[in-house]
């Protein structure tokens, strides 16, 4: 491009103050960053001819998304939570590491705190009349040795596709919990079985995912940070088999190794065993996570996360 204004001294000057390049002040991470950034602006701008309007109704967007407090939204949708998931995996392969439970996103809806319990738990109030679930399974390590004392912290939506506390009409840390494995690793839980999501349908996700001609549909599934001393911290999710979307995720997170079978018991004997006078749903999944390593940055991500009062 001969005529790009981009390449042009003056433009990139006018880059370099803008990120305090001609500065020792501030942080240098940053100004590379914004450097960048705002560079790359400048080029969408120049290359794809955006009018001043243009520009002005994409600020407008990102301050309705902010307001929405749907960033942790659209970030999923857009497939670059999933980025960095394949990003983490790159550096573990790298690295070496294999075997594990595959990691996927964790998504928006995690409240920090909730219960704690040994072994098993029960994660609904009895409010909700969907499919009693039961789920259980091992944590091990990556040779299969079981990790007792490692903690299973789950969530995920009720028969509506809702999570508590974004859901004020469901009691505090419903559906969820987090569950101390037992010296032999297992952990168990009852449950109700989950619906997928769909995002809200007047707000500014579901509006850009409108006009790229997409559904903001996720299939049923349950997240799970699973975590031990000495190993990296899993996040997880399981996306349910036979799910419509199973395939079709709008957030783009269900793997291979993490779809789950609920298979549905409905022999009499099973049931009266369970307490139970309907049907119910089990789920049998073990979690394998990977040993800490010195020369591959932990797992850990600090954001901001909700937190019940
Ligand atoms: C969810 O429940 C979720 O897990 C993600 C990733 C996005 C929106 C809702
Ligand atoms: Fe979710």
């Amino acid at each position: 491009m001969s005529d790009s204004l981009f390449n042009t001294g003056p433009v990139k000057d006018l880059l370099g103050k803008v990120s305090g390049l001609d500065s020792t002040a501030g942080n240098e991470r940053v100004k590379k960053v914004v450097q960048r950034a705002v560079s790359d602006i400048c080029r969408i701008i120049e290359d794809l001819d955006v009018s001043p309007t243009e520009f002005w109704t994409a600020m407008s967007y990102l301050t309705q998304l902010g307001k929405a407090n749907e960033y942790g939204l659209l970030v999923p949708g857009l497939g670059i939570e999933h980025f960095i998931d394949l990003r983490l995996d790159e550096i573990e392969r790298k690295a070496g590491l294999q075997g594990g439970t595959p990691r996927t996103i964790e998504g928006p809806l995690y409240v920090a705190g909730a219960p704690l319990a040994k072994g098993e738990a029960r994660l609904d109030d009895g409010t909700d009349h969907g499919e009693v679930l039961f789920m259980e399974g091992k944590v091990t390590d990556t040779a299969g040795k079981p990790i007792g004392g490692a903690i299973v912290d789950v969530w995920h939506a009720n028969s509506l596709g809702n999570y508590s506390f974004f859901d004020p009409t469901q009691s505090a840390y419903n559906l969820r919990r987090r569950i101390e494995t037992d010296s032999e690793g297992r952990y168990r839980f009852r449950s109700i079985l989950a619906v997928g999501y769909g995002c809200p349908p007047d707000g500014p996700t579901q509006k850009l995912l409108n006009l790229l001609g997409r559904h903001g549909k996720r299939p049923a599934h349950i997240h799970f940070f699973v975590s031990a001393p000495g190993y990296r911290l899993l996040t997880t999710q399981i996306n349910l088999a036979g799910d419509e979307y199973l395939y079709e995720d709008f957030a783009f997170a269900t793997r291979e190794g993490l779809i789950a079978e609920a298979v549905r018991r409905t022999d009499p004997q099973m049931i009266k065993a369970r307490g139970l006078d309907r049907p119910f749903a089990e789920i049998k999944f073990d979690f394998s996570l990977n040993k800490s390593v010195e020369s591959v940055p932990e797992t850990v991500v600090i954001r901001e996360r909700a937190k019940a009062a």
